[in-house]
């Protein structure tokens, strides 16, 4: 399958990530790139495509535009104050103090915008965003046109970001980007199947409200696990949306049992809602050896996956989020997409 990426999605290096209370080296970091394209190539898995430059007309089909303005500004404003250390948001409009407007200056413009203290802005942050989104976009492209499915090496991540709103490591929704754009060229209904370790929290807040895309989310119980404030199962979709979300939660430490058994039962629900397009929003930190995940899945259970996706049958996207056993990222990750060319030709008979 045709695997499109950019080395512009490296452009973002960030020095530090608050975790833990402490300022630490980033989890998710441009080796990633490096050792996934590594993994498709010693597997022999897919043939490496560039992207083409879609520009910001779809990123604003989903996402606000001063958000945009924001993140295309942040780090030379930043910059411009002096400071020594990234930019990391400090201060929040919370319960017992809604924003109720938007703060001019940096530090209260970061507090709005950021959902979370774990995703700093760096130099290279927008033009790795940016570059991101156009492997999403290209990647679609080609699924569109041909009926085959297509990888988009993202990097950074998109599931974390909202409407108006980065963190997670996600500052542009690659795969929220790419169902509307789908819609946009006269699909009438996308299935997002979220198999990150984390719960999705950006994609379901963008769709919530609407049934033209379906959002699916297998993930760490939020009473847990980042990003604690979504992703219970009670989140069923709103208003024309209702029925259109789907959250399975499932306990640290699960089994790739349970996690197999769930992934039936949204299938199931996939096939029910008529869906034309499959987004696969991949993140490997399911995996057993992942340094901030609690799942408990094998390298070998990630070819399975690839194999359970491509019985759906449908023209499929995969997207990369998360997974960061670096060492190992590069074999999760083509064993999914060659479990999945197992599973396409045994369709095919
Ligand atoms: C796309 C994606 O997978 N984003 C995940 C963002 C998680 N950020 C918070 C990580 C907190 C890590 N703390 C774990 C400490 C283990 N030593
Ligand atoms: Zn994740």
């Amino acid at each position: 399958m045709r695997i499109y990426h950019s080395d512009a999605t490296k452009a973002r290096r960030a020095r530090t990530e608050l975790d833990g209370g402490q300022l630490v080296p980033p989890w998710e970091c441009p080796e990633r790139v490096d050792m996934i394209l590594a993994g498709l190539r010693e597997a022999g898995v897919g043939e490496v495509f560039s992207p083409a430059e879609h520009g910001l007309a779809p990123v604003l089909a989903v996402h606000d535009a001063d958000y945009v303005d924001f993140l295309a500004s942040c780090w030379d404003d930043w910059r411009a104050l002096g400071r020594e250390g990234e930019a990391i948001a400090w201060v929040w409009p919370t319960r017992t103090m809604p924003g109720r407007r938007i703060p001019s200056c940096v530090d209260g413009r970061l507090g709005h915008y950021a959902l979370g203290a774990d995703t700093s802005i760096c130099a290279g942050t927008f033009e790795a965003a940016m570059a991101s989104k156009d492997v999403a976009l290209s990647a679609l492209d080609h699924v569109l046109a041909s009926g085959e499915p297509a990888f988009g090496l993202c990097r950074p991540p998109g599931h974390h970001a909202a409407v108006d709103q980065f963190g997670g490591y996600c500052f542009f929704n690659n795969a929220a980007v790419a169902a509307q754009r789908a819609l946009d060229a006269g699909l009438s209904r996308v299935a997002i199947l979220d198999v990150d370790f984390h719960h999705g929290n950006g994609t379901q807040q963008i769709f919530e409200r609407r049934s033209d895309v379906l959002f699916v989310s297998i993930h760490g119980d939020p009473m847990t696990c980042f990003p604690y404030f979504m992703g219970h199962a009670d989140e069923v979709g709103e208003g024309d949306g209702a029925g259109y979300t789907v959250n399975y939660p499932l306990p640290e430490g699960s089994s790739a049992e349970v996690w197999f058994h769930v992934l039936e039962a949204a299938k199931e629900r996939i096939r029910e809602a008529g869906c034309e397009l499959l987004i696969v929003s991949l993140g490997v930190d399911t995996f057993a050896g992942d340094p901030i995940s609690a799942f408990t899945l094998a390298s070998e259970d990630f070819t399975e996956m690839g194999r359970r996706l491509a019985a759906l049958g449908l023209p499929t996207l995969v997207l990369m989020e998360g997974g960061y056993a670096v060492a190992e990222i590069g074999t999760n990750v083509a064993n999914v997409l060659g479990g999945f060319e197992q599973g396409q030709a045994a369709k095919r008979g």
